[in-house]
């Protein structure tokens, strides 16, 4: 009786437990907003990718907002025919980081990538018109 009943108890905790980081607690601060005015926004989200393949911005001045969703460190830089646009790079440390920062950009096609080890497959096209 006395065993079943403490099984039972561990096997409610057990699901409390999952139920809970189901949810992603235990980050700690809360996620930054994203500026109303960002022109492009870009999110790193969990198993190592940004969260869209391809991103569109109109060109001239562009605020770009990189968020982070995932639990690791993220960058992001902008390369154009293998050359990255000097003077930009939006850095996440950790989850709920939010990084923004204003890039020029002409019309054409880009690459977003990040530049953190072993996160050569974070990819992006980013087309500017
Ligand atoms: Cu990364």
């Amino acid at each position: 009786m006395t065993s079943r009943l403490s099984l039972r108890t561990l096997f409610a905790a057990l699901i409390a437990v999952s139920a809970l980081s189901a949810c992603g607690g235990g980050s700690s601060a809360p996620a930054e907003t994203i500026p109303a005015d960002a022109g492009l926004v870009v999110k790193s989200v969990k198993s190592i990718r940004f969260d869209a393949s391809e991103y569109s911005a109109t060109a001239g001045e562009i605020k770009v907002a990189f968020s982070n969703e995932d639990t690791v460190r993220h960058t992001l830089l902008v390369v154009q025919d293998g050359v990255k646009v000097p003077d930009f790079k939006l850095v996440v440390p950790e989850k709920g980081a939010l990084d923004v920062g204003n890039i020029n950009l002409a019309a054409g096609s880009y690459t977003l990538i990040c530049d953190v080890p072993g996160h050569q497959n974070m990819k992006a096209t980013l087309t500017v018109s």
